[in-house]
């Protein structure tokens, strides 16, 4: 547990970082930090403003070193979802939150924010989920996975709480929403608010009967952002894919969906010697596969060399503003063709500023 006069320090850290970048006058902000020592000594938290709030979850994505999306910080939409006291209003903020992001497909960074903690250890709300959309996966008698093998834990979770999936290789895992100690909830997401895109490649006509699909938005949903001193243990938030996340290693990974030994059969690749590169030819029509499928559905990605290129513009613009660019390297580069980006011939300062973005334990221990 974090003691007042460490708070009242974190508080102090940030009100003064939040009037400095905003200009807020001298005076408001000497204003503002006596209520907070006020409301310190008598409640022993305090609470953000809504200005606040924006501003410090659109630091914290400043400030994430593993981000190569970073260009887009200021552009972050806020949900205040603080005053959700029920599982059901929780579930209903988490709703509204994919329908906004989604967006028909035209993908918006958002964020939602439930009750903070003065105590990371002792969270008021927990999503257990990693991500608020993602595929179960579940063991099968013979060891093998179908679905998801990144999910069998969690998937194992929602059956102990009495959930029960179709069984396919793409089944939603449910939300599942826990307030302080009590006892976790599940619910369902309502189908029509998951966009999913199914794969085809430009002219590989039989890269279809492969069957697969990906969803369309990225929610991470189990990280705690840290705000002047406030943990919020329940803030999903998302942006949109970079295409090789999906193509270089969610289907791609042999710890996942391992797809690159049946996409080389259908290519007719010779794949008893390695130095055919039957892996890395099977990849590259992977990652276009990706690209070119969320492209035609009309859902917002980006490809990897963009996507560092807009990195590169985030970091000259921080030092434009007087600011060192933090980032770190073995994160930052994309898991295909890595050194035919900059961000491979560049060196970063990998230092943690705050606000930020930090995991937290498993909730069930
Ligand atoms: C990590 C891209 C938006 C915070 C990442 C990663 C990529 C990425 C490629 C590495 C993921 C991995 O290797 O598993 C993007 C793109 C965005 C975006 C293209 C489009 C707008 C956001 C937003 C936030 C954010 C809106 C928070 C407000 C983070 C954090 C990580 C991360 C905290 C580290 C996650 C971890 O350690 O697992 N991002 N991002 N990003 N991003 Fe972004
Ligand atoms: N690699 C994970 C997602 C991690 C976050 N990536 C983003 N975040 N693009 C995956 O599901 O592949 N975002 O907020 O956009």
């Amino acid at each position: 547990a974090i003691g007042r006069p460490a708070l009242l320090e974190e508080a102090g850290t940030f009100i003064e970082q939040f009037g400095s970048e905003l200009g807020v006058p001298r005076e408001e902000t000497d204003a503002r930090l006596k209520r907070i020592a006020d409301e310190l000594e008598a409640t022993g938290t305090y609470t953000h403003t809504d200005a606040e709030l924006a501003y410090g979850a659109k630091l914290a994505w400043r400030n994430s070193n593993r981000c190569v999306g970073r260009l887009f910080w200021e552009s972050l939409t806020v949900q205040d979802a603080r005053a959700a006291r029920t599982e059901e209003e929780i579930a209903d903020a988490i709703f509204r939150h994919i329908e906004y992001a989604t967006n028909g497909g035209k993908l918006l960074p958002a964020i939602t924010i439930f009750a903070p903690s003065a105590d990371a250890e002792r969270p008021r709300v927990r999503i257990w989920n990693e991500q608020l959309i993602r595929y179960a996966g579940y063991r099968q008698a013979d060891g093998s996975i179908v679905g998801d093998p990144v999910s069998e834990e969690l998937t194992r979770m929602c059956e102990a709480l009495g959930w029960r999936g179709e069984g396919t290789a793409f089944d939603v895992l449910p939300i599942v929403v826990q307030i302080g100690g009590r006892e976790p909830r599940w619910f369902d997401v309502p189908r029509g608010l998951v966009l999913e895109v199914p794969l085809a490649h430009p002219d590989l006509p039989a890269f279809a009967r492969l069957g697969l699909k990906w969803y369309a938005v990225p929610f991470v949903s189990g990280m705690r952002l840290e705000i002047g001193g406030l943990h919020y243990t329940a803030a999903p938030f998302n942006g949109w894919y970079m295409g090789t996340e999906i193509g270089a290693r969610n289907l791609a990974d042999a710890s996942r969906y391992d797809m690159l030994p049946k996409l080389a059969a259908l290519m007719g690749l010779d794949t008893a010697r390695e130095s055919t590169l039957w892996r890395d030819r099977a990849l590259v029509e992977l990652n276009v596969a990706v690209l070119h499928s969320f492209k035609t559905q009309g859902v917002t990605i980006v490809d990897h060399h963009t996507a560092t290129r807009q990195f590169a513009l985030f970091a000259e613009k921080e030092r434009q503003n007087g600011r060192t660019p933090t980032g770190r390297w073995s994160w930052l580069i994309p898991p295909l063709s890595p050194a035919t980006t900059g961000v491979f011939h560049t060196r970063y300062d990998d230092t943690e500023k705050k606000p930020n973005y930090f995991y937290q334990q498993t909730p069930w221990g």
